[in-house]
């Protein structure tokens, strides 16, 4: 196992949920922190709770000028990002695909995709000069599993999990691990983002079982940047117990 002392860990979608677990979580590893989000009075009140070094950086993940422009804009003490976590990311709606929103398909792909991209392709090039760095991806079972309504985001979360094992391809050889956490059910404000507001149908999805929350995934995520540095975990599938497969769908008449 090796520490986070000394590592910069830069996490994106740091103001809520699973983004914001892992900040709490690698600080507490030791590592300094660079929260990334929109909303800058929750990654303010983030920074200020953390027992480490920590810089609220605010911008919208899906535009390239304001990823470029608040990254060069880091203080020295955290511009060398040892650890991206690419965990900003969201769901929209659970319409049909003949039904859905162009919009919303869109959003989804500039959120999970582009800005993925973004982050990764400034703060690799840096992590493989000093040959040390690793980015952690929250992917998700939707990459994986179908469902109905899953379309346009499970696609995302299924070009995270390639973007992943391709990285590690180019990677092979350096010290830099690329990692893909891919989570079930976890009850953060997905839902209520993915159903616009709704907070009742929101929690409804999570009534009568027992979903993962937030920590579990900051501690499979700690799990993995804390092995030795020979070792590279590809990707962790994981799922609340009360969760698991549907049958395949057959239409009869
Ligand atoms: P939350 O809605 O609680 O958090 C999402 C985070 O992403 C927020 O901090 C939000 O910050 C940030 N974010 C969204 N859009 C942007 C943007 N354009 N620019 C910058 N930041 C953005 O959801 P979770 O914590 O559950 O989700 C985190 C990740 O985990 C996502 O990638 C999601 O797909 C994935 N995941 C979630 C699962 C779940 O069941 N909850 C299961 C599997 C994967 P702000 O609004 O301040 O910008
Ligand atoms: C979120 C999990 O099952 O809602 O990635 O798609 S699911």
């Amino acid at each position: 196992m090796h520490t986070l002392h000394g590592w910069t860990a830069l996490v994106t979608g740091a103001s809520s949920g699973i983004g914001e677990a892992c900040a709490l979580s690698l600080s507490q590893a030791g590592a300094r922190l660079v929260l990334v989000g929109r909303r800058e009075d929750r990654l303010r009140t983030l920074a200020s709770k953390l027992a480490v070094p920590a810089h609220p950086l605010v911008l919208d993940v899906r535009s390239r000028p304001e990823v470029e422009a608040a990254l060069a804009s880091l203080p020295a003490e955290f511009a060398a990002v040892d650890l991206l976590v690419n965990n900003a990311g969201l769901a929209l709606g659970t319409d049909a695909a003949h039904e859905a929103s162009l919009d919303d398909w869109e959003t989804m792909i500039d959120t999970n995709c582009k800005g993925l991209v973004y982050l990764t392709h400034a703060l690799l090039p840096g992590m493989v000069r000093r040959n040390r760095g690793h980015i952690v991806n929250l992917g998700s079972v939707a990459a994986t599993y179908p469902y109905p309504g899953g379309n346009i985001y499970g696609a995302t979360k299924a070009f995270l999990h390639q973007f992943s094992q391709n990285l590690k391809a180019d990677l092979v050889g350096t010290r830099v691990r690329v990692t893909d956490v891919q989570p079930g059910m976890v009850e953060t404000e997905f839902s209520q983002v993915r159903f616009r507001g709704d907070a009742q149908r929101a929690s409804k999805l999570y009534e009568g079982m027992e979903p993962l929350t937030a920590a579990d995934i900051a501690d499979v995520v700690q799990w993995c940047v804390t092995r030795p540095a020979h070792v590279n975990i590809n990707a962790v599938e994981l799922m609340p117990a009360d969760q698991a497969f549907g049958p395949f769908a057959v239409k009869r008449r």
